[in-house]
């Protein structure tokens, strides 16, 4: 690794490295050593980078006439000054804004515990906007964001107002299709200017989140808790704490340490790349049931346009069993076409067919939403409507199935407790343990290990076993090392496409900031590296820093087999070396007029 004092001595290295960090929204990131008085290597800090989005929303208005509203400009401005959110001499000392050649939109927090440094640049839109203003376009504007810098950035932070946050959070998590890295809203009750602001704080975590842990999912940040976008919905309008998740846990936990809560992280279990699918049907609308309501209003709200309704009922999923011309009006709707999802109106509980009041509606042809909240269900009701690829018959099955985590349909959950575990039985038994934190101590502690001895042997019925006690196979060990990391060094394929079906991360560093894709590339692991590519890896702009001196090396070498492994691996076989010279010069010079070809092709 380079000595910043190195690097800055040689300021023609510096210059070429910089090229390949672009201007405003940029690309690239960097490994720094240098303690606070900048003398070199006697620590490290890795860089990770951070995209916010700034749609709009309290946290960067200011009061105007006894108002508020949006103010233009001025986050960056104010985050620039408050010590907690961005290290100014830190920013000097390793020469931040010419790295990144977007000083204006650019910070960086102090090094966290982890020892990783989160530089974020501000992506503002215009005009910001209350969040009561958005519509499904901004979503769809918001989700092509993403997908344009998602290569470049670690992760992403979305500020937005929380009054509709809960919507755009849940259309997020479904037009995210193979979700790789996070991607966290945040907020606030209160601007970010005033003394007593929730909004330092709320940004603060999200931005160490989305810069320190590989959560693929679009998430929610707010007073000390991390949840999943699609499960939350605003509850207090003069609370800090105004939002709640009733139907499922926190992710993770702000307290004196953050926890995660792994185990209960969605990850995807299909190999494909990420893409964004803006496509929504916007026909969709939520119709609350109230004793006494007409046939007339029911039928009104069915008619076209209407494609798509969430039906919101009373306790487990009930509507009035004693009421045929309701009964009949729904029916019709289905008949016709529209799809009908039933969700409860209370807070927290799941539709079941429990009472004959719940199964009348199921036998007029309305679908089971289980727990989702209506927040949920109409995004994701108008996400289904959208696909062109699919018939009628297809959408209703993909909206009663688990997409995102959204929801718990009545057939799942047949997962194995910690407790059914054979294999953490026997440990336990010999520990002479019982309880369950001290089950799951052990299995924290053994299983990490377990599973990269079992990806290193090409086991992949032990990883099922493993998998099976309910761990995360993305679990690291104590090198950051997880068993795909393990799996892709070795070549073993087929633990590696066990590993990714079963929604192993692919963007995790270890703790020498590589990702399995580096290992597999380092070790020539060809098919590794395909299915990797398959599931949307690349490597990060840090992991890039050096790969054009790499390309140069091989091309001078004229190393054909080796050359071919980066390429595959999706690098541009055009960058330049630490002199500036490109690989294809390279091979010429050294008269390898086969790989200059190759380089060329
Ligand atoms: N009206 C604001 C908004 O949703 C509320 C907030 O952000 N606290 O934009």
């Amino acid at each position: 690794m380079t000595s910043l004092s190195n690097r800055l001595n040689q300021s023609d290295v510096f210059q070429t490295k910089t090229s390949l960090c672009r201007s405003a929204v940029g690309k690239g990131c960097r490994r720094v050593s240098c303690d606070s008085s900048g003398s070199p290597d006697l620590s490290t800090d890795v860089e990770t980078r951070v995209l916010v989005i700034n749609t709009g929303g309290t946290i960067g208005m200011i009061l105007h006439d006894g108002v508020l509203s949006p103010e233009p400009n001025a986050l960056v401005k104010t985050l620039r000054t408050l010590p907690i959110l961005h290290d100014e001499p830190y920013a000097q000392r390793t020469k931040l804004y010419e790295y990144y050649k977007s000083a204006d939109k650019t910070l960086v927090l102090p090094r966290s515990k982890l020892d990783k440094r989160i530089v974020y640049t501000f992506l503002e839109y215009s005009p910001l906007l209350d969040s009561s203003n958005m519509t499904p376009k901004d979503w769809m504007t918001i989700g092509k964001d993403i997908e344009k810098y998602y290569e470049e950035y670690d992760g992403f932070v979305v500020l937005h107002g929380t009054d509709t946050m809960a919507y755009t959070a849940s259309a997020l998590s479904f037009m995210c299709e193979n979700l790789g890295k996070p991607v966290v809203l945040t907020g606030s009750q209160v601007p970010i200017f005033e003394m007593r602001s929730d909004g330092r704080d709320n940004l603060l975590g999200a931005l160490l989140i989305a810069g320190q842990f590989v959560i693929p999912e679009v998430c929610l940040y707010f007073h000390h808790k991390l949840y999943r976008g699609n499960r939350v919905t605003k509850v207090d309008s003069g609370s800090f704490k105004a939002f709640a998740s009733p139907n499922l846990p926190p992710l993770a936990n702000f307290e004196v340490d953050i926890s995660i809560n792994w185990d209960t992280v969605w990850r995807p279990s299909i190999t494909a790349k990420f893409t964004v699918n803006t496509q929504m049907n916007q026909n969709v609308g939520l119709l609350r049931l109230f004793p006494g309501i007409t046939t007339e209003t029911v039928k009104a709200f069915l008619t076209a346009p209407m494609d798509g309704v969430i039906l919101e009922t009373y306790g487990s999923g009930n509507a009035p069993d004693n009421r045929q011309d309701l009964l009949d009006e729904i029916r019709k709707a289905t008949e016709r076409g529209l799809i009908i999802v039933n969700c409860t109106q209370c807070l927290k509980g799941t539709v079941t067919i429990s009472y004959a009041t719940g199964q009348a509606l199921s036998k007029a042809g309305v679908v089971a939403g289980f727990d989702m909240t209506p927040e949920a269900a109409l995004s994701k009701l108008s996400y289904v409507l959208a696909k062109q690829d699919i018939s009628k018959e297809e959408k209703r099955k993909m909206l009663s199935r688990n997409l995102r985590g959204e929801m718990v349909a009545d057939l799942e959950g047949a997962k194995l407790s910690l407790s059914d575990s054979r294999f953490i039985q026997v440990i336990a038994r010999s520990l002479s343990i019982g309880c369950k934190e001290e089950l799951e101590a052990i299995r924290n502690a053994l299983t990490p290990a377990l599973a990269c001895a079992a990806a290193k042997n090409g086991d992949t019925e032990a990883l099922e076993a493993i998998r099976e006690m309910g761990t995360d196979l993305s679990l690291a060990n104590y090198d950051g090392r997880t068993p795909l990391h393990i799996a892709a060094c070795e070549g073993q394929v087929k633990v590696v496409q066990y590993l990714l079906s079963k929604g192993a991360t692919v963007f995790v560093k270890d703790r020498f900031g590589d990702t399995p894709l580096r290992n597999a590339i380092h070790l020539r692991r060809k098919d590794v590296v395909e299915l990797l590519r398959k599931c949307g890896a690349h490597l990060s702009p840090d992991e890039l820093q050096d790969t054009g001196t790499e390309l140069c090396r091989l091309a001078a070498s004229g190393d054909l087999e080796g050359l071919k492994i980066w390429k595959l691996a999706g690098v541009d076989m055009a960058m330049p070396g630490y002199d500036g010279k490109k690989p294809t010069e390279v091979a010429r010079t050294w008269k390898h007029n086969e790989v200059a070809d190759f380089l060329l092709a």
